[in-house]
């Protein structure tokens, strides 16, 4: 955790963005002292104190409404840990390594293409999707199938205004989402066995609910690029993996697409993988999670099904066998 030991402020009071804000405004007091009398503080706390992930930018703001499908009444995951505690193996494995290795992501100029089952391919430059709705404030869970979770206050607008755009055939049953990939930026992509792109899909009626996220901004701020700069999915009812990052291509298709989890290990992460406390993962139990940045004896808590979301999106699966189609 950055936080390290530097600050007056202990890491357990930095809940929220505006915590997070004040903490930044007394580092740079710090450093501004620390120049004008420099020789009062040692190496060390020289180190801390120009930590650059503390840097916050003025041009990062995004302007923003609240959203109905917001979900309220638990307590924020701190920025620290939502941008700390990552997975995005294109940077390595590790939670720390995004957030020390995602900084050479390029990203502008960026634009998505659209291509497959659509009426005429199409691409969008991430400056005209960030106007081309409101941006909503949305408070999601996040459960990922490691059993960890966080509650995240996105910015986005729903897919489906999107997918409109798009024009999609009535043969487009399925959409597929693929990420950013260079081996060059993403140096330790080799450290996993992926087979890269990553690529993450969803039914087209899934993809269609309102839910599901086109993803531009945490803690009303464009994403910093550990959490999938400038755009990606979040789908909350679903584990993790599969809010894709840092989307590129999205692909209209009439199959189901192979998906990087599903491809790597198909026994033990299914296409749908809806949150689901009554399927264990075969190496690990999916009953409960643990809450991050919580003390620990409040981390552990029940995992709900479809991830509390189920008013709105069990219709999607009736009649399906959630075990067999997991
Ligand atoms: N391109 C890409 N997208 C990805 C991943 C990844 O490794 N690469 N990891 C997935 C997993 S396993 C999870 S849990 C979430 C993590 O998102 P976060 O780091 O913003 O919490 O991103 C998902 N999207
Ligand atoms: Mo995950």
């Amino acid at each position: 955790m950055f936080i390290g030991n530097a600050s007056d402020i202990p890491s357990s009071e930095i809940t929220s963005r505006d915590t997070y804000r004040l903490y930044l405004n007394r580092r740079k007091f710090l450093r501004a002292a620390a120049a004008a009398g420099g020789a009062m503080l040692g190496g060390d706390r020289l180190a801390e104190l120009f930590d650059p992930r503390a840097v916050a930018h003025a041009d990062t703001k995004l302007q923003t409404v609240s959203s109905p499908l917001t979900t309220t009444g638990e307590q924020l995951t701190s920025y620290a840990d939502i941008t700390h505690y990552n997975n995005f193996y294109e940077f390595g494995v590790d939670k720390g390594d995004p957030a020390k290795n995602a900084g050479g992501l390029p990203t502008r100029p960026w634009t998505i293409k659209v291509e497959g089952k659509v009426a005429k391919p199409l691409t969008f430059d991430i400056d005209d999707l960030l106007k081309l709705r409101p941006l909503e404030d949305r408070v999601y869970r996040f459960r990922c199938v490691e059993a960890w979770s966080m509650v995240i206050p996105w910015v986005g607008y729903s897919l489906s205004e999107f997918i409109k755009q798009c024009n999609p055939l009535s043969t487009a049953k399925f959409v597929q989402f693929l990420s950013y990939y260079d081996r060059h930026v993403e140096k330790w992509s080799g450290e996993s066995t992926i087979y890269w792109p990553y690529s993450e899909g969803l039914r087209m009626d899934e993809a269609m609910n309102p839910l599901t996220l086109l993803t531009f901004g945490l803690y009303g701020e464009v994403l910093p690029n550990q959490d999938g700069a400038p755009v990606r999915v979040i789908i909350p009812w679903k584990y993790g993996f599969k809010s894709a990052k840092s989307i590129v291509t999205v692909r209209f298709v009439d199959k189901m697409p192979a998906t990087t989890w599903n491809d790597m290990a198909p026994n033990e992460y299914g296409f749908y993988s809806n949150v689901n406390p009554n399927v264990d993962h075969p190496r690990w139990s999916q009953k409960t999670e643990r809450r991050i940045g919580l003390p620990f004896y409040e981390q552990r808590r029940t995992t709900l099904m479809f991830n509390g979301y189920g008013d709105q999106v069990a219709s999607l699966y009736a009649g399906m066998n959630l075990k067999k189609y997991y």
